[in-house]
């Protein structure tokens, strides 16, 4: 269990301890869901150790950037300035106090009711004033003027308030109930009142029952994180990556002498609203059932869509479990990584040619191609930390195979990295859109089935995808998807400071 059975004593202790008016009360169940699939994240005290060895401080750190995608509920609520000065006052004497710390969200006991995090895009920088030059291009231009590159057909799909620059911020709002997320939201509001503008919201939410920690095709996410050198320790199979590769201005941040000295810690955040068109996604999977001999049907038609994400609905890799999916395998976290696609103690399996295991261009392999890479490339890597949102599929729309446009669901996409373009937007660009990605593989893997997208500049609307490999008993025949199952609303690239940066320089 990521947060013991001893931290909830410590924090009913706590509690009692403030019924005599000591100590504040805090939390005794977490804001955290905690998915025996997901890596667990480190005790406070282990944080703590390795930041100390690395040079770390996790207080100063806002929490989501390390800590990953597990929130019960959580609010994305976009803001523009109004009033700079007012903002820039009410931010370090109201604002501050509520921001949350890694050290906080570790320890249930340290937690708070809700927790909060804030971000700012360049626009919303410039709004407060602040002339520094992040030494982020992307984030400096913005998503809007990204969005070509990134594979959006136009933005003629996109959410209306990321079709502009006028999105100066957003606060992240998470807790384990709704009601607690609402009563902080209207407590920030009254706070800065008429500073702020609201832009939009996006409401994410954990599934429920049984899919807790499933994104909404299925499939158990937040297994793959890379590990951060000062933070967690590493599980068999994951990455260790340095904590610059996430953190701007720590050891592995290329940029870190160029920015300016009150980044350090921060780190940038990509935002995407990426819909899920799951109706569509199921019927393409029936529709075009694999036909391994030994399987049933239902059984074909789940091995397509395991062979299209890398993962089993469970977790469980397709690279250790190629033909079923193996629940106990994917619960276990201290196996579901451990593998990377190379086979080694088979001399007859050649990684370049072979997919009877995994298809190149499945998801998580062209998200993070391991030995496709020797050694395995440790500076393109991304912490996670979005949620799903939107309603569960309706019997309606089951039946009807069909996803009904009152019903949008999918997932407020967010990853956090020590630079964009080396992160987000280049797996995004350069490995899950190219269809070449990884060169020297045969045949050529085409897209990534679940996000690729050659639609760059295109009308709105879904271009055919080619896909080859999908099918483990002919690698070169090609499946065209014709639906894009996932469809992206646009986004925008903020910059989450550290929370020292809120005092001492974007509120002067
Ligand atoms: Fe992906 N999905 O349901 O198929 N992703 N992703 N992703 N993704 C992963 O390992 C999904 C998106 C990465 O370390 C899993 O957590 C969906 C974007 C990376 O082995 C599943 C959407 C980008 C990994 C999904 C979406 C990435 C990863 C397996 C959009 C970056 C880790 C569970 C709606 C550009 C790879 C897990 C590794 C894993 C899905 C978006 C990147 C199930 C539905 C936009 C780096």
């Amino acid at each position: 269990m990521r947060l013991t059975s001893i931290s909830v004593t410590i924090a009913l202790a706590l509690q009692c301890t403030s019924v005599i008016g000591a100590v504040k009360p805090r939390r005794t169940s977490s804001i955290l869901i905690n998915p025996d699939a997901q890596p667990d994240l480190p005790t406070a005290r282990q944080a703590s150790t390795n930041a100390q060895a690395a040079g770390l401080n996790l207080d100063d750190i806002q929490g989501d950037i390390l800590v990953g995608m597990n929130k019960n509920q959580e609010l994305f609520f976009f803001f523009g300035i109004k009033d700079a000065a007012t903002f820039k006052s009410k931010l370090a004497s109201g604002i501050v106090p509520l921001i949350t710390s890694t050290t906080q969200l570790l320890d249930v006991s340290k937690q708070p009711v809700t927790a909060v995090n804030i971000a700012f895009s360049q626009s919303g920088l410039t709004a407060l004033g602040n002339k520094d030059n992040m030494v982020d291009s992307l984030f400096k231009q913005g998503q809007l003027k990204d969005a070509a590159a990134l594979g959006d057909p136009g933005t003629g799909h996109w959410e209306s308030a990321f079709a502009g620059t006028s999105i100066h911020g957003v606060f992240l709002i998470a807790s384990d109930t709704q009601s607690n997320v609402d009563d902080e939201l209207k407590n920030i509001q009254t706070i800065l009142g008429s500073s702020i503008t609201e832009i939009y919201r996006l409401q994410g939410a954990a599934r429920p029952g049984a899919e807790k920690g499933h994104e909404h095709f299925g499939f158990m996410d937040g297994i793959g994180q890379p590990s951060v050198n000062g933070f967690s320790n590493a599980l068999p199979g994951q990455a260790t990556v340095n904590p610059g590769v996430i953190l701007t201005g720590e050891t592995g941040d290329n940029s870190a002498s160029s920015r300016p000295a009150w980044t350090k810690s921060g780190s940038f955040l990509a935002f995407r609203q990426l819909q899920q068109k799951v109706p569509e996604f199921n019927k393409y999977l029936s529709d075009n059932t694999l036909a391994v001999p030994g399987l049933t049907q239902q059984e074909n038609t789940d091995l397509l869509g395991a062979r299209m994400v890398g993962r089993w609905k469970s977790g469980a890799p397709i690279d250790l479990a190629p033909l079923k999916d193996d629940p106990t395998l994917g619960a276990d976290a201290s196996r579901n990584n451990n593998f990377n696609f190379a086979h080694t103690d088979n001399p007859n399996f050649i990684q370049s040619t072979n997919q009877t295991l995994c298809p190149f261009a499945a998801h998580i392999r062209k998200s993070r191609p391991r030995s496709d890479f020797t050694p395995e490339n440790l500076a393109i890597h991304i912490m996670r930390s979005g949620i799903p949102y939107g309603p569960e599929v309706t019997d309606g729309e089951a039946a009807a195979q069909k996803s009904d446009a009152s019903n949008e669901r999918g997932l407020a996409f967010v990853s956090y990295q020590s630079d964009i373009s080396n992160g987000f937007a280049f797996i995004q660009k350069n490995w899950v859109n190219n269809p070449s990605f990884f060169p020297g593989h045969t045949p050529t893997p085409g897209v990534d089935p679940i996000i690729g997208s050659t639609n760059a500049g295109k009308a709105p609307g879904d271009a055919a995808r080619s896909v080859n490999g999908l099918n483990p008993l002919s690698f070169s025949t090609p499946l065209v998807l014709n639906t894009d199952f996932v469809v992206s609303r646009g986004g925008e690239y903020f910059f989450s400071p550290p929370i020292s940066a809120l005092t001492n320089t974007l509120s002067k």
